[in-house]
């Protein structure tokens, strides 16, 4: 079986997930999972035979204003590859990961007449916005074009990825996953009655709370949807913007009636007492918050942002509006929690279209692309 390497942000947020998701459904095929990163990836609760962590110590200096982690990831790497014997590394996210991926290449190459391909995994904000910036562009412009297999989570970060990048090699678009025999629908009576004590509808919304998920927008579409029907928000997840949840929860006299949950491990148990996922993002280029919740059988109310388009069919697993327009978001609400059949009929086919992004469906996938990579791939010039 293969030695994988996996690199991610081990934090909260989806990029991570998915990486450390991948690496268990990939250690209990078998595979012998390394992942090499600055920190225990946040979802790496247990332990997990087949996998090894391998943390990033980031040397410091008084000449170094600011730490060289991308210098630090590749000298681990180095080791983890050549010590670990990998026959493969992944990285999540391109920046810094795919660059130091292929500095990683180059020593090990020059120095010691070992190939490692290399398998970068676009996300989001790594094209969309962060690899935009100037300073960033040609560098992971010039990542991808040494990464030896280039995947995106959805046919919109592939098209972005072509345009913005001019990225003339494929790009395979494998979606994000779910295990959907974890994630299923789990009603409890008694946990919605903590939540919504007199019967409410309960609205929910996960994230990371950075400005790109206009999270403040779950709060207005929360104050509009209760001048028509009783209903709770809770909010799971942390970040820049949850102060500003607060402060216009209190603004909007709804303060209440939000639950701030900060950061906690999403269980199905909480997604499960939800009637309706909120996503208002700027920019998305997946929303696997949403599949988990669509798991579930909880319907999501999004923006078009982005790849949304691609998981949620508008008018049939949930409702989707342009960006920011959250008083149109709060009218789909309204109209789902006031029509309990229309509600109960979404929350089925949610779970119907979950059920196509299940982890022994697209893993596998990850698997094939591995396999060919090693087939295809051409030692460095
Ligand atoms: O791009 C980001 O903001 C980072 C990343 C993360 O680590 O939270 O999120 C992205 O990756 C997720 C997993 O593939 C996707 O489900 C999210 O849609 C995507 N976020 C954005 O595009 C804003």
């Amino acid at each position: 079986m293969l030695r994988v390497g996996i690199v991610c942000y081990p934090t909260y947020g989806g990029s991570g997930v998915v990486a450390t998701e991948l690496g268990k459904a990939l250690a209990q095929r078998g595979y012998q999972v390394h992942f090499i990163t600055y920190a225990l990836p946040w979802r790496l609760d247990a332990f997990h035979d087949n996998i090894f962590f391998h943390e990033v110590e980031i040397p410091n200096y008084p000449l170094f204003e600011f730490q060289l982690y991308s210098l630090a990831l590749a000298g681990k790497l180095v080791d983890v590859a050549r010590y670990e014997r990998l026959d493969i590394l992944h990285v999540h996210y391109a920046i810094p990961h795919a660059v130091s991926g292929y500095l990683m290449q180059r020593m090990l190459w020059e120095h010691h007449g070992i190939h490692v391909p290399l398998v970068t995994t676009l996300h989001g904000t790594d094209i969309t916005l962060v690899g935009l910036e100037p300073s960033f562009h040609p560098v992971v412009r010039f990542s991808l074009e040494h990464s030896d297999a280039i995947t995106a989570v959805s046919s919109f970060l592939a098209e972005k990825t072509r345009h913005q990048f001019h990225i003339q090699r494929p790009i395979e678009v494998i979606p994000n996953f779910v295990d959907t025999a974890l994630f299923a629908p789990r009603p409890s009576a008694e946990l919605r009655q903590q939540f919504a004590p007199h019967g409410e509808h309960i609205l929910i919304h996960v994230s990371n709370f950075r400005p790109v998920k206009r999270s403040p927008d779950t709060v207005r579409i929360l104050a509009e949807v209760r001048s028509a029907v009783p209903a709770k928000l809770i909010l799971i997840g942390d970040g820049p913007e949850r102060s500003e949840v607060e402060r216009l929860a209190r603004q909007l006299g709804v303060d209440e009636h939000i639950r701030c949950l900060g950061k906690q491990l999403v269980t199905p148990e909480v997604l499960s007492i939800a009637d309706i996922f909120l996503l208002p993002s700027q920019s998305e280029s997946f929303g696997l918050a949403a599949l988990e919740a669509m798991s579930c059988g909880v319907p999501v109310v999004a923006t078009t942002a982005g790849g949304i388009a691609e998981l949620v069919h508008h008018g049939e697993t949930g409702f989707l509006a342009e960006i920011g327009d959250t008083e149109r978001m709060a009218r789909y609400c309204i109209e789902l929690l006031c029509n309990p059949k229309k509600l109960q009929s979404f929350r089925d086919r949610a779970r119907q279209r979950a059920l196509a992004y299940d982890v022994n469906l697209i893993v596998p996938l990850y698997e094939q692309l591995y396999h060919r990579v090693r087939e295809q791939v051409q030692v460095p010039a």
